[in-house]
């Protein structure tokens, strides 16, 4: 079934210039772009953004460090494009993601781990809703 998801090129892997890099795994799983935006999220972005773990430990933190610097927000359209992204993506600490991710290529430690990737289709509706009025999604 094709579907939607949002991926997030954090600042981590845009200061690395990983961006060419890893729009062309997308695209090499058959993940399609049909919206994209480079930005940088204010705080409150980003704690809106992640407000389902906002009592975690990690949270200000984490929301601090997607702040930090220019984002690239993409939706990916392609068959099981949900499922596929969290495979190509590997385990969120990058010390733990299998060989041939793209945290294990581009991610330092559990936090600064080189992309986001919705992890449902309702997580995924509402992600793509936070940065894309529905005209902007292309395909
Ligand atoms: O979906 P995913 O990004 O793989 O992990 P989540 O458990 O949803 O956590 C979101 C985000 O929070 C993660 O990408 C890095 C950060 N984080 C952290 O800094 N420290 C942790 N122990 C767990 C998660
Ligand atoms: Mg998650």
């Amino acid at each position: 079934m094709s579907e939607r998801t949002l991926a997030i090129i954090k600042p981590d892997a845009v200061k690395k210039q990983a961006i060419g890099d890893i729009i062309s795994q997308y695209e090499q799983a058959g993940l399609r772009p049909v919206a994209m935006r480079m930005l940088v999220m204010g705080k409150g972005i980003a704690e809106g953004f992640y407000a389902v773990h906002r009592a975690r430990p990690f949270f200000d933190s984490l929301c601090t460090f997607m702040s930090s610097g220019p984002v690239v927000v993409l939706v990916l359209k392609g068959e099981n494009a949900i499922k596929k992204n969290r495979e190509l993506m590997g385990a969120t600490d990058p010390a733990k993601a299998d060989k041939g991710t793209i945290r294990a290529k581009h991610g330092t430690n559990i936090e600064y781990n080189a992309v986001h990737g919705s992890d449902s289709p309702e997580t995924a509706r509402v992600e793509i809703a936070y940065f894309f009025p529905e005209m902007s999604v292309v395909g």
